[in-house]
């Protein structure tokens, strides 16, 4: 895939990865540690470049740059720019297993990453997961998740979603889930799980407009009123990337920020996986919809290095 031109990253121009991995292994070498630049380093290359610059140091050190890097770095800056070493499929591929692995099950990690990447995004993620884990991915997260939650991420992994709009069905989809949720005594989760799971986001985003005017309601409301729990967050984030996908992200970092403490593995999740991808959307749609710039948030929540870096990631401030 092209490198997507709304990210905050881009591809250093006089590029050498040689020189680079002199400047990391010198940053490293001895006592101490020179984590400005490292970070200032890593942060203005693109994560194709970072990939070279690995096998460089690699070439050159006799050693692998990313053990290094751990082993110099610690707490929330060693994560953040670890995880910006890892290419973004490893990357995804990593974070759901992770969600999934051992005992309990970060549902938060599975509703962003399912609900927010590409089909064929995802389509890579079920492969690469495979080849990584010798495990198929489905069957993984349907002995994790459970009801209609699992039904709902059971669909997203298809990647299946149909495409461009079905003018003829607009109206029938929004009656549906109308009578699925405010108008009936309880609740059909299937059917919003079929119509949201199934249909392109161009749709859904005609579908939402004429359940307004059906309903009276935003289909948000509906399903905060019909809906709990892990499925209501899934449902959501469906809907919510339907309508704009960085619209999306600016909530979730808003949210991992806002009131006492930070999210920080949500923090870094989202600004590393979007960095190449639509942060100056994402930051665009945070000014929009909030009182303050992504910029003075991170600057307010976080500290030292891993907040210089967060900041250049950030890329400037939209006051
Ligand atoms: C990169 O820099 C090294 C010196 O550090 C030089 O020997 C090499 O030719 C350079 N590579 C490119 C592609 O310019
Ligand atoms: C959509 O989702 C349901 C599950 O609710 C599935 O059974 C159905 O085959 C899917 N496909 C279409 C095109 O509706
Ligand atoms: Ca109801």
């Amino acid at each position: 895939m092209l490198q997507a031109s709304r990210g905050t990253v881009k591809a250093s121009l006089n590029f050498n990865a040689t020189t680079d991995a002199e400047v990391l292994y010198k940053a490293m070498k001895g006592l101490g540690t020179d984590e400005a630049a490292i970070l200032q380093l890593l942060v203005a290359r693109s994560n194709a470049q970072r990939q070279q610059i690995k096998t460089a140091y690699k070439t050159l050190f006799g050693k692998d740059l990313v053990d290094d890097l751990k082993r110099e770095l610690t707490g929330k800056f060693e994560t953040l720019i670890v995880s910006l070493m890892s290419p973004p499929l490893a990357y995804d591929v990593k974070l759901i297993h992770n969600a999934i692995k051992g005992a309990g099950t970060n549902e938060k990690v599975l509703v962003e990453v399912l609900a927010s990447r590409t089909p064929l995004q995802v389509k890579d993620i079920v492969t690469a997961y495979r080849q990584e884990y010798d495990a198929v991915l489905e069957e993984d997260i349907s002995g994790d998740t459970s009801g209609h939650f699992k039904r709902l991420l059971v669909i997203l992994l298809q990647a299946n979603r149909q495409t461009g709009i079905q003018q003829e069905t607009i109206d029938a989809d929004a009656q549906a889930l109308f009578k699925a949720g405010e108008q009936k005594f309880g609740t059909d989760e299937q059917s919003f799980v079929t119509i949201l799971g199934n249909r392109s986001a161009e749709h859904l985003r005609k579908v939402f407009a004429a359940y307004m005017k059906l309903s009276g309601f935003e289909i948000e409301e509906s399903i905060n009123r019909e809906t709990s729990g892990a499925l209501k967050i899934l449902l959501l984030a469906v809907v919510k990337c339907a309508r704009s996908v960085p619209a999306y992200f600016a909530e979730t970092l808003y949210y991992a920020m806002k009131g006492a403490g930070t999210d920080d593995d949500t923090l870094i999740r989202v600004m590393v996986s979007r960095s190449e991808v639509d942060l100056l959307d994402i930051r665009t749609e945070f000014r929009r919809m909030f009182a303050c710039s992504l910029f003075s948030m991170i600057k307010g929540d976080t500290g030292g290095d891993y907040q210089k870096a967060l900041l250049l990631l950030c890329g400037g401030d939209d006051a």
